[in-house]
């Protein structure tokens, strides 16, 4: 603190001495020196540019300047302290006239650490208040440099980022596998400033125009009055939003879709939605859309994985995400844009590129990739980062720039006005996750929460008495300079393009590109969730849009609900099929993908469950042991097998696939049920707990194994003879390797039914 004001004083100093000789403004002002007409606009010595305009300094909680460009460290010092650095004797019991007596009011310790408690909370986000996030780099390849100025994407640059995803309707402590779209925000913090890229998992949006926003969210959110359900488009305002407002039907069925029910934030794509303008060095423009693939694949959960996993696991996904980080299987993406000719139109093969709620298909411009994002530290502090992030669509650095679709042009207002009330105040960009790694020297001043002790006289331009410092910015510099975008003559108007008006084209096209598994999986979706309506009309219009989209559909789902199908009532085109929305087909690497093995009591030699256990961890997946207690498990030959679950804290989602180092039997005492099953091996019944994990983990399409006894454990599970995906073998390790084989498409699709 002594520090900062003696750096006050000299800079006050020197602009005094600034002002007595260099700035007599007025005629008759005593100093020496012609007077200045002009604001200077060039830096002259010995004035500028002046330590203390180098952007806020910041400051830690405890008073202390941080050093450049390191986060302020929160807590110092080795001792309990008040928030004004006092050392603490007693922070258990509260200052009473006697033992037994009344609290005193003098409590100074008491009063400041409930008054602190009590104002813990901030406003969660009103959506989007459910995420998980990460620190991690972006490495560009160069292949974007072409195309646009922004440095970041120069050949080799590398940039760290912080990225937030996040479910939209849930409150912040709702379950992270509900049915929703997922958020996926990006903030780059580049040599030219920060660049947000605010996405999601699906590349449309359910409106058109930003002023539909409210509705559409007061429609997804709980009903006021009884505040249900949470976290869930499963109920009638949804579903009469959608039904009446077709503009949203498309990404109504990508949420229906198995896109709507991630297995992990490592396997989601990211799309920017809207099309945006890049700019080269020389002035050409371009129409892009973002997309982020997942070196892991997109993969979902099934729902019923989603809805236990709801349950058993609400932080399924977060724990995920810092999980696989942890263990150094840092999930990465490949960002990639689709390239656009920037036409007067800003049409695209009939595609209108300022319509979010339609996409471009890989087949008509395929994704080219420009860099890729690796997520390598979990953050150290969820509220200060995780919650204080701030992110706006409206962040963009020199060489990208927005488009005027509607939706967009909303949101560069929304993010900057909700943090307002979230973060309590204009300087949120002072909070050490959302400030710049750039110089900032922005003459905003005072406010709520300002962190920076700004010197100088003259925030303001143009200016003499600071040498007219901060000076403009040429492109020599990478100054920000808008696209001068011609905009047509045109009277105002309340409408949309004509063009916007196509609400079921692409919603076909993208049912008719799944394959028969995510067909029924959609089908089952839309069942579920109108089938949680109670309004009749609603469903019976939800059938309508759904006639629309496909007449199979419609037929199963108006079975399901025990309504007739409609007739269509509009004519839609059919686009050819996009074969790059499946998720099936190909094969991914299996990284950070969790084996669980089961140990039953009467293992007596460990050695393969050591060698699979050690292949697993070095093949970069994550082994976790299972049995009947925790602790460790010993054979006399080996180092002890460590248990990271029983049977009572185990539970099939958390796995990728099950491997059974033998039979888990029980006395036949303890489940006289089961031992009446046909097939169960004489002295005792397969552990009831490990034939649910068996059971569910069989039902969600996951490849199984064993060894050992393995094979009298799945018969005696109940499950069919021979199924698909389940290897049993002599050779342990041979059994891994097949099965590991199988977890690179995920699931063994051909045990869906039908
Ligand atoms: Fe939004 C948050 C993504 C349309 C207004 N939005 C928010 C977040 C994501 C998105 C990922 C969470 C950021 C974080 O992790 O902190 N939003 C989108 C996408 C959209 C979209 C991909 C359409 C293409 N959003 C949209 C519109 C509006 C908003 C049309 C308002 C007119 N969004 C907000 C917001 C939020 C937000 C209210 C809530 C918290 C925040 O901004 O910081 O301003």
């Amino acid at each position: 603190v002594g520090k900062a004001r003696d750096i006050a004083g000299e800079v006050a100093h020197e602009v005094k001495a600034a002002v007595n000789d260099a700035a007599p403004l007025v005629p008759g002002t005593p100093g020496s020196g012609t007077p200045t007409l002009e604001e200077p606009t060039t830096p002259t010595e010995p004035l500028p540019p002046k330590p203390a305009q180098h952007g806020p300094v910041p400051h830690s909680p405890t008073g202390a300047p941080s050093k450049d460009g390191e986060l302020a460290a929160a807590q110092q010092g080795a001792y309990l302290t008040t928030a004004t650095g006092v050392p603490l004797r007693d922070t258990d019991h509260s200052l009473k006239a006697g033992r037994r007596g009344p609290t005193l009011l003098q409590d100074h310790h008491l009063r400041e650490k409930i008054m602190h408690f009590d104002h813990e909370r901030i406003p969660e986000r009103v959506v989007h208040a459910r995420g998980a996030a990460a620190h991690g780099v972006f490495r560009s390849n160069g292949a974007a440099s072409e195309l646009t100025k922004a440095a970041f994407l120069a050949e080799g640059a590398t940039t760290p980022v912080f990225t937030r995803f996040s479910t939209v309707l849930g409150s912040r402590g709702s379950a992270d596998t509900v049915r929703d779209t997922r958020g996926f925000a990006v903030k780059f913090y580049t040599t030219e400033g920060n660049y947000d890229l605010v996405g999601n998992n699906i590349p449309v949006f359910f409106i058109q125009d930003a002023i539909k926003f409210p509705d559409v969210i007061h429609a997804g959110k709980p009903h006021p009055d009884v505040e249900i359900p949470q976290a869930q488009s499963a109920h009638d305002t949804f579903w009469d939003f959608v039904s009446l407002h077709t503009e949203g039907q498309h990404h109504a069925l990508w949420n229906m879709s198995d896109r709507g029910i991630p297995r992990s934030y490592r396997m989601m794509e990211g799309f920017g939605v809207h099309t945006f303008r890049l700019v080269n060095a020389a002035g050409e423009t371009t129409l892009v859309k973002f997309h982020w693939k997942p070196r892991l694949g997109v993969h979902s959960l099934t729902w019923e994985e989603a809805q236990i996993a709801a349950g058993v696991d609400p932080d399924f996904h977060r724990r995920d995400l810092a999980d696989a980080i942890e263990s150094g299987a840092h999930p990465e993406w490949d960002l990639g844009v689709q390239v656009f000719p920037d036409t007067p139109d800003q049409m695209f093969e009939g595609i209108d590129l300022l319509d979010s709620t339609k996409f471009v298909p890989e087949e008509l411009a395929p994704v080219q990739v420009i860099g890729t994002m690796t997520l390598n530290a979990n953050p150290g502090n969820y509220f200060a980062e995780t919650e204080q992030v701030a992110f706006h669509a409206g962040h963009f650095v020199p060489g990208i720039d927005a488009t005027d679709d509607p939706l967009l042009q909303g949101r560069l207002f929304s993010y900057l006005d909700t943090q307002l009330t979230r973060l309590g105040g204009p300087n949120f960009n002072q909070i050490p996750i959302n400030r710049p790694h750039a110089p900032v020297n922005d003459m905003l001043r005072d406010g709520f929460h300002q962190h920076a002790d700004h010197t100088g006289i003259a925030p303001y331009k143009p200016n003499s008495l600071d040498g007219g410092c901060p000076f403009l910015a040429g492109e020599d510099v990478s100054a920000f300079i808008d696209v001068p975008q011609a905009v047509e003559a045109a009277t105002k108007v309340r409408e949309s393009p004509l063009t916007y008006d196509d609400h079921f084209s692409q919603a076909r096209l993208f049912y008719r590109s799944m394959s028969p598994a995510e067909q029924s999986h959609i089908a089952q979706a839309y069942t579920f969730e109108l089938g949680k309506c109670y309004e009749q009309a609603i469903k019976e219009r939800q059938l309508l849009a759904l006639a629309n989209i496909d007449a199979h559909l419609c037929q199963l789902v108006a079975d399901g609900l025990g309504l007739p199908a409609p007739e269509p009532t509009v004519a839609v085109t059919d686009e050819a099929p996009s074969p790059a929305l499946s998720q099936i087909g190909d094969t991914w690497p299996t990284d950070g993908r969790l084996i669980g093995i089961v140990v039953p009591d009467d293992v007596t030699d460990l050695s393969d469950v050591r060698a699979v256990r050690d292949a697993v961890f070095a093949a970069g997946m994550v082994p976790l042991v299972i049995a009947s207690k925790g602790g460790m498990l010993t054979d006399g030959n080996g180092d002890p097998v460590a248990v990271q679950r029983t049977f009572l804290t185990v539970r099939s989602i958390e796995l990728d696939t099950v491997l059974l180092a033998g039979a888990p039997l029980v006395g036949a005492d303890a489940d006289p049920s089961a031992d009446a099953k046909a097939g169960a091996p004489s002295g005792g019944v397969l552990d009831p707990r490990v034939s649910l994990l068996l059971s569910e983990a069989y039902r969600h399409c996951k490849a199984l194994g064993g060894w050992g006894d393995a094979a009298a454990a799945f018969e005696a599970s109940g499950l069919p003879a021979a199924p698909a995906g389940v290897y049993i073998g002599d050779d342990a390790l041979d059994v891994l390797g097949s099965v590991v084989e199988l977890l690179g498409s995920h699931r063994v699709w051909e045990r869906f039914p039908a």
